[in-house]
């Protein structure tokens, strides 16, 4: 486990760097008792966890809200997706709030607020994703959002955020171009866990080598079903789609 988050950190090795069994022998009685204490300590951290995730969705279902969790690795597009989408949403009078995780600065929320939307920075210091507890909190700052939509924008991190449910109704996964095609296959728990993947910065495809039709093959290895999106958050190519996807989910909720 992660000493930091509690998410798992099972290891495998790859063959060349396989200890050899000698090495490990004299370890094993001593870990084995800590070895579970830490599982206990896991599964009481995302029990909890859920615990507080479904009192968060069950909160905000009563208000008709939308809640999306925004995820990636950083830097793929999640803040200016999110500029672009709001201002839109905005100007069709959906009330609309966002909820902005960062390890450190309030630039993210900064960048909503300009838009006239607000927003919450919460800040995780060493903390790798966000939790239920702290969304619960924030929502203490914002104002009800009937019939509206909430977006979190997650730490950037392919990792942690996976295993950790915010109340939302969906994680919306962006995946940037930029990033190369074999992110699905490298990171398969959050690609497994994405409701809707928006493929982003498509309009650097003509600069670059990276292969559509290969990542979308990676893609169904791990998540069969979730809707892929091309857009562009610079240009707002394919926003048409995401802005049916929103409805559609608004509507359902
Ligand atoms: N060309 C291009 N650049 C983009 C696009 N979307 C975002 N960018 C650029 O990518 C960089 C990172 O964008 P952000 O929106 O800050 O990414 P982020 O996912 O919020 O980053 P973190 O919050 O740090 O994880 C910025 O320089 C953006 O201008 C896009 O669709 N096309
Ligand atoms: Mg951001």
């Amino acid at each position: 486990m992660c000493t930091v988050c509690g998410c798992e950190s099972h290891h495998t090795h790859d063959h060349a760097h396989h200890v050899p069994h000698g090495h490990e022998h004299g370890h094993a009685h001593h870990g084995e008792g800590l070895h579970t204490r830490v599982l206990q300590l896991e599964q009481d951290i995302l029990a909890g966890n859920q615990h507080m995730a479904d009192h968060v969705r069950e909160h905000l279902a009563g208000e008709h809200t939308l809640v999306l969790n925004l995820v990636s690795s950083p830097g793929s597009g999640k803040t200016t997706l999110l500029v672009e989408t709001v201002t839109r949403l905005q100007a069709a009078q959906v009330p609309v709030a966002v909820i902005e995780g960062d390890q450190q600065t309030s630039f993210d929320a900064e960048r909503i607020r300009a838009t006239g939307i607000p927003a919450v920075q919460i800040n995780t210091g060493k903390g790798c994703h966000l939790d239920a507890r702290q969304v619960h909190d924030a929502l203490h700052e914002l104002p009800a959002l009937p019939h509206g939509v909430l977006m979190i924008e997650n730490v950037g991190n392919l990792v942690c955020p996976a295993g950790f449910d915010l109340g939302e109704r969906a994680k919306v996964l962006v995946f940037s171009v930029t990033e190369g095609e074999d992110k699905p296959l490298k990171y398969p728990d959050m690609f497994q866990a994405a409701g809707l993947i928006l493929l982003n910065k498509c309009d650097l495809l003509p600069y670059l080598g990276f292969d559509v039709d290969k990542a979308m093959g990676f893609i169904r290895q791990v998540n069969p079903d979730a809707p892929v999106l091309q857009v562009s958050a610079t240009t707002g190519a394919g926003f048409e789609d995401w802005m049916a996807w929103l409805r559609q989910q608004c509507a359902a909720s």
